[in-house]
């Protein structure tokens, strides 16, 4: 399995992140994308490419057009403040204020274009959102050419990031742009399956009203989880979408094997659905001593999950999203990969 790799991610460095009451490092840092490289290089899983370069217009497919402009040009309307720190929203138009007016002044637009504070914007920030898409977009093209598999390893992440927000360390859904790109190139139907900690809630919400692309995410129950806000059981997909949305929130404590039965369930529902290829949002922020998170998997459970997706048979795009016990990333990604490749 072919992995694309770019060194653009460095450019993305967040200095602090608001975490119960505090100010910390950020979690998602360079070095989870170093880990996770070292590892597939050690594993010897396949080569590690450079990513090619698509249009914009690859990103306004699942996008809005104001959103990806609003993030092209978030740090320099920064830096002309006078800043130099990284920029971050403040203010949201929750309940009872206008959203139909979008503000004039970035401390506005960063309210308006993100769903919580866990965005930084560095001055390298868009230039490492850019490639990560690209990253999961040369990907895709390897599927359409006929790859049976490849590995994406974008950094950002992206399954928190709609159609016209960020949020979460996600600024464009690499996954949903790829399963997009799938389908623009010859895929009459797509499966995205979600095995990141958190609900892919910007995934969902791209493509709630469509029958063509099935989402399915395995994660921690909104009740208790982050982000609190999408990924309950009875969101089944509306419209044309009815019945290709499937969400199984799991309690925190959540073993491996609790874990694994309930993705029997997901990809028995993929496999109904009938994809022609699937995309996978692969987090393993599920890893029991990860920092953020509250499920208990342990190594072999990596394996299995990559063994239960290669059980599908369709060719699969792996995309990074999740993950931050930094020393293990690495070992858990390989092993999601490996079990697949058998
Ligand atoms: O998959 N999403 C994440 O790992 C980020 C969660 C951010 C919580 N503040
Ligand atoms: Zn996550």
């Amino acid at each position: 399995m072919r992995t694309i790799y770019s060194d653009d991610h460095r450019l993305h460095h967040g200095a602090a992140e608001l975490y119960r009451g505090q100010l910390v490092p950020c979690f998602e840092m360079p070095a989870r994308a170093d880990q996770v490289l070292d590892r597939v290089r050690a594993c010897g899983l396949g080569d590690v490419v450079a990513p090619d370069r698509f249009d914009r217009a690859a990103l306004t497919r699942v996008h809005a057009d104001d959103y990806v402009a609003f993030l092209e040009a978030a740090w320099a309307e920064w830096a002309a403040l006078g800043e130099t720190g990284d920029a971050l929203p403040y203010v949201w138009p929750a309940a009872g204020l206008r959203r139909d007016v979008p503000p004039a002044h970035i401390d506005g637009k960063l309210g308006f274009y993100s769903i919580d504070a866990a965005v930084p914007i560095t001055a390298g920030t868009w230039t490492a959102v850019r490639s990560s898409a690209d990253v999961a977009l040369t990907g895709a093209r390897h599927l359409v050419e006929g790859a049976d598999s490849a590995f994406a390893l974008c950094r950002p992440p992206g399954h928190h990031a709609g159609a016209r927000a960020m949020g979460g360390f996600c600024y464009l859904n690499n996954a949903a742009i790829a399963a997009q790109y799938l389908r623009d190139h010859g895929a009459a139907r797509v499966a995205v399956l979600d095995v990141d900690y958190h609900h892919g809630n910007g995934t969902q919400s791209i493509f709630y009203d469509r029958g063509d692309v099935f989402f399915a995410s395995l994660h921690g129950d909104p009740q208790q989880e982050y982000p609190f806000f999408l990924g309950h059981a009875d969101e089944r997909g509306a419209g044309e979408g009815l019945g290709a949305n499937r969400n199984f929130p799991l309690p925190w404590g959540t073993t491996g094997a609790q874990y694994l039965a309930a993705l029997d369930a997901a990809i028995a529902d993929i496999a109904a659905f009938g994809p022609d290829s699937v995309v996978v949002s692969l987090g393993v922020d599920t890893f029991a001593e990860d920092p953020i998170s509250h499920f208990k998997l342990f190594g072999p459970d990596f394996t299995a999950i990559g063994r239960r997706i290669a059980g599908l048979g369709r060719p699969t795009l792996f995309v990074m999203e999740g993950g931050y016990a930094v020393a293990d990333i690495g070992v858990n990604v390989a092993a999601v990969l490996t079990g697949f490749a058998g």
